[in-house]
């Protein structure tokens, strides 16, 4: 009996239930239109014949047609209706679904019914592979459960057309198999199943960060979770296997992992879109496509870089989203700071670092000859302090480089990319020409001989002596009493420092000084001098047996006072207390010596002459290389002008030919118009030659002799400012001559007089004045300053005694000082305080010149400057040089202080006369009463 009607009450295929999805396989409902698309779906039902159940058409309450399955045997005994479906497969689910509606008749309002009528039914389930399930025996089926109607609906609800359904649900599971059937079980109730539902769970294919996960069946658990791998999308990779779970409910939870867009492609709603021209994505991990860069572009989709600008780079380390950069500008404004063989660079950064904060700089260094200008690399000597390449500050040192040489260095600006366009190069040039660098510090000191009140010392030569060493100094001091040292100058490398105090600590330190200036103390060296040891015996007692024993007893004085050390006639002494003395300034002329390669110093002070530019014209006189000649010289673009020419003499040895030239090196260095002036040298062809400028009158000495008493006294002092003029600028340059005298002043038509002659070692050796010391070194005796011979203590204070003779030399038109005195007694009566004479008429103050010029003290002495000072004064003022020296003082004052006179060794003033080999000058002795060696003890210097 049909007792009710019902329909699915929604999309019969899939449906949601929250966030899961159900796929449903089967679905009996009662418009059959509204199953029909559901696969598999056969309803068996009446015709397998199996009992009551009837398949009836219906209406539902709004008259709608419906199919539903009815049975309703309430009155009867026994009942076993079955009501079977066609075989439903699984679909893979392992756990099914079955919904239920229906509706139920409530078997209290049957009238007599109440004995058989049911008010449920049951539902089973067999499960098979295969669809030929006909066969099923009835007690094959596996019940799920028994059903009942939460509401059951009477009489009265049927007339009212009230629909009481019921809605129950059911699952099952684990299924094994493909497929199953369902069966539904009629004891004896009133039942109209409106619609089956079978269905199962799953979690719906779904894109989560951007990996695609497919449908998933649930587990067959119902608190299985199963893990869903994903599958990145297109244009997408994993970034970590993207992973999901799919819950029994047919919900995804916890997803893992995940997938990025490709570089090239960026993320928009689940999708990997590509980048546009302009845009680019160097990597997956880059959120969203960006504009190109400044100086990059790009005109492809799905680029994952931009490309640079014409001119503009990009490092390999750079990154994609960074701008193209270009090569620095070169750097600006750079300085240079030479010291000695040291040079200090500094300078600003480049104007346009080319976009790059990587901007380091590099040193190029080359080394350039002043005479061809070209040019050549450094080398490995050249140190760079801190470094050559990568200086990430704006300066940087060389040290260890040549002296005297021309270097550039070229400071280039370096970024990052300028590898890339290595024509691009930038720099800045800076010349420099080295000086002469100090020598190295002393480094090994030994002791020798030690004795209560001396020490002996030897060291060996600097390491570096960057040059001649020309002395050494040595200072000691006794321990912790520094501020009263004591400083000896020497030429040997050892010395006896004496008037020690004994048993006492002294420290000393060596330094070496070339032309250059002084090098650097040694570190400091400690030496104790021996004690004083006081011996006397202690006898034993007559009766005792003992042997005698020697007690010492050390005496240490209080206070050694420095007593002037027996001196080497090399060295010389000072002493300083709390730092009085001043040590010599620097020097700016440069020694042709440090030179290694001497023809590098000539090309560097000298010009090089084409020998077919020189016209020999006659022989003047000889040099000590050979001859020396006049000449013309026509220099291209000026005019032809007369010279003099010095030659080198064939078949020469290397050393002549450096000493030769090594006078070029040296006058090429000056530039004064008292001076002579050095035209340059012919060194490339034979004979070598030294051109200078022609003084039409040669040599002073011999002009004068040749025109005795020609001259006025302001034309001769004319003479003696321009060669003191030109004596200052040497000294300025600190250029000691030793050997100034009027053979070596030349002088021109007009009366210029110009120092000449400057050789090297060989200054001494080639002039004939010059005798060999006791030391052995030949020196011109009686134009040297007495501690110039004494201990070959040239300096300009001993230049300026050697002016002194040139004064003489020149008042007396050229008279050969001290006349005919052997070397011997000029150097015995200069030193027990005899003087030159003054000249024949010559005015006093020049003598008194004369006279402070030959001060044995040579601090006393004026110096250069003063001297042109005071003959620019007697210059100007005539008058003050009417008063001559009278000539008894003349003769006279060659006896000045320290004379022997009074010492009763000469029996008559004659005597005396001839032993200091002034014999000719007795009358004039006699004429004016100093007739006896009394007389002559009276005399003053007055
Ligand atoms: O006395 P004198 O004529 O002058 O003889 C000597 C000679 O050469 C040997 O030195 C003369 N002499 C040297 N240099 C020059 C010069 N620059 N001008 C003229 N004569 C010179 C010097």
């Amino acid at each position: 009996m049909l007792v009710g009607v019902g329909s699915c009450l929604s999309d019969p295929l899939t449906f949601s239930q929250k966030k899961s999805q159900v796929k449903v396989i089967m679905c009996f409902l009662g418009d059959t239109g509204m199953c029909s698309s559901a696969p598999g779906l056969v309803w068996q039902g009446p015709l397998c014949g199996l009992g009551e159940w009837e398949e009836i058409g219906e209406v539902d309450e709004n008259y709608a047609p419906i199919h539903t399955y009815q049975v309703c045997k309430v009155m009867e005994q026994n009942q076993n209706n079955w009501l079977l479906t066609s075989w439903i497969s699984n679909e893979g689910a392992s756990r099914i679904f079955i919904e239920l509606k229906f509706t139920l008749r409530d078997c209290n309002s049957l009238p007599g019914g109440l004995g058989t009528c049911k008010e449920t039914f049951n539902m089973y389930y067999f499960e098979s592979d295969d669809e030929d399930g006909r066969n099923i025996k009835e007690n094959q089926y596996i019940k799920i459960d028994t059903i009942a109607a939460d509401e059951s609906f009477t009489e009265l609800d049927l007339g009212d057309r009230v629909m009481k359904l019921n809605t129950e649900v059911r699952d099952v599971g684990p299924l094994t198999k493909k497929g199953f059937y369902l069966a539904f079980q009629d004891v004896g109730a009133c039942i109209a199943l409106v619609s089956v539902r079978v269905y199962y769970k799953k979690c719906p294919s779904v894109i989560r960060n951007l990996a695609r996960f497919p449908d998933t069946i649930t587990g067959a658990d119902s608190s299985q979770l199963l893990e869903v791998s994903g599958v990145c999308i297109n244009h997408s990779v994993t970034e970590e296997a993207p992973k999901m779970h799919c819950s029994a409910e047919g919900e995804w939870l916890v997803p893992i992992g995940k997938c990025l867009c490709k570089a090239g492609y960026e993320e928009k709603n689940n999708t990997c879109q590509v980048c546009r021209p302009g845009f680019f994505k160097a990597s997956p991990h880059s959120p969203s496509c960006s504009k190109c860069p400044p100086h990059s572009y790009t005109l492809d989709e799905a680029s994952t870089s931009c490309l640079c600008e014409e001119h503009y780079f990009r490092k390999e380390s750079d990154p994609p989203t960074m701008a193209c950069t270009r090569p620095p500008s070169a750097p600006r404004s750079a300085i240079s700071n030479v010291n000695e063989t040291s040079v200090f660079l500094e300078w600003i950064p480049p104007a346009d670092t080319g976009g790059r904060k990587d901007v380091s700089y590099y040193i190029a260094c080359k080394k350039c000859s002043s005479h061809s200008g070209l040019c050549e690399a450094c080398g490995g000597h050249v140190r760079y302090l801190p470094q050559q390449t990568g200086l990430k500050n704006t300066s940087v040192m060389m040290v260890d480089l040549l002296a005297h040489t021309n270097y550039t260095f070229e400071i280039e600006a370096v970024n990052g990319v300028s590898d890339q366009n290595p024509g691009a190069r930038q720099f800045v040039s800076v010349n420099v020409t080295t000086n002469q660098a100090a020598p190295s510090p002393v480094s090994t000191v030994k002791k020798g001989k030690i004795t209560k009140n001396s020490i002996s010392l030897s060291w060996q030569e600097p390491d570096r002596p960057n040059g001649i060493i020309l002395e050494y100094e040595i200072k000691y001091f006794e321990k912790d009493q520094e501020t009263s040292y004591t400083i000896i100058k020497s030429k040997e490398t050892a010395i006896t420092a004496d008037g020690l105090k004994p048993g006492s600590a002294y420290v000393f330190q060596i330094r070496a000084r070339t032309a250059a200036g002084y090098g650097g103390f040694s570190r400091r060296f400690e030496f104790e001098t021996s004690p004083v040891c006081k011996c006397f015996s202690l006898l034993p007692a007559p009766r005792q047996k003992y042997s005698s024993v020697v007690v010492c007893f050390f005496f240490f004085p209080r206070r050694c006072g420095y007593s002037k050390a027996k001196q080497d006639p090399e060295e010389e002494k000072m002493h300083f207390h709390n730092g009085h003395i001043k040590l010599p300034g620097v020097r700016t002329y440069v020694d042709p010596h440090t030179y290694e390669d001497p023809n590098q110093a000539v090309h560097e002070f000298a010009k090089e002459i084409e020998a077919s530019c020189i016209t020999i014209e006659r022989v003047i006189g000889a040099g000590e290389f050979g001859e020396v000649c006049s000449g013309r010289l026509k220099l291209q673009g000026k005019r032809e002008f007369p010279v003099a020419i010095k030659t080198l003499k064939v078949g020469y040895t290397e050393k002549q030919r450096r000493d030769f030239l090594g006078e070029a090196s040296i006058m090429g260095q000056f530039d004064h118009p008292n001076i002579i002036h050095l035209e340059g040298v012919v060194t490339k062809s034979k004979p070598v030659m030294i051109v200078t400028e022609y003084m039409e009158n040669g040599s002073l000495d011999t002009f004068l002799k040749k025109n005795d008493g020609q001259f006025t006294v302001i034309q001769l002092v004319g003479m003696l400012r321009g060669i003191a003029s030109g004596m200052k600028y040497l000294s300025d340059m600190g250029y000691v001559h030793r050997d100034l005298a009027a053979r070596n002043i030349l002088i021109n038509s007009n009366l210029v007089c110009k120092v000449s002659d400057f050789g090297l070692s060989r200054v001494l050796e080639d002039d004939p004045e010059a005798a060999y010391t006791t030391r052995g070194g030949k020196i011109p005796i009686r134009w040297t300053a007495p501690e110039a011979i004494a201990f070959r203590k040239f300096t300009s204070a001993s230049d300026v005694w050697s002016y002194g003779i040139v004064m003489w030399e020149v008042m007396s038109y050229g008279e050969r000082p001290y006349w005919e005195m052997t070397n011997q007694d000029v150097i015995k009566a200069v030193e027990e305080g005899y003087r030159l004479p003054s000249p024949m008429d010559c005015p006093a103050a020049l003598y008194q010149l004369m006279l402070d010029c030959w001060q044995k003290d040579r601090n006393s002495r004026p110096k250069f400057d003063e001297i042109v000072s005071m003959l620019d004064k007697l210059i100007r003022n005539p008058s003050s040089l009417k008063t001559l020296v009278n000539a008894s003082s003349r003769v006279s004052n060659l006896l000045v202080e320290h004379s022997p006179v009074g010492s009763g060794a000469y029996r008559s003033v004659g005597e005396w006369l001839e032993a200091i080999k002034m014999g000719r000058y007795t009358e004039i002795f006699m004429e004016n009463g100093y007739s006896s060696m009394d007389a002559v003890a009276q005399v003053t210097l007055e």
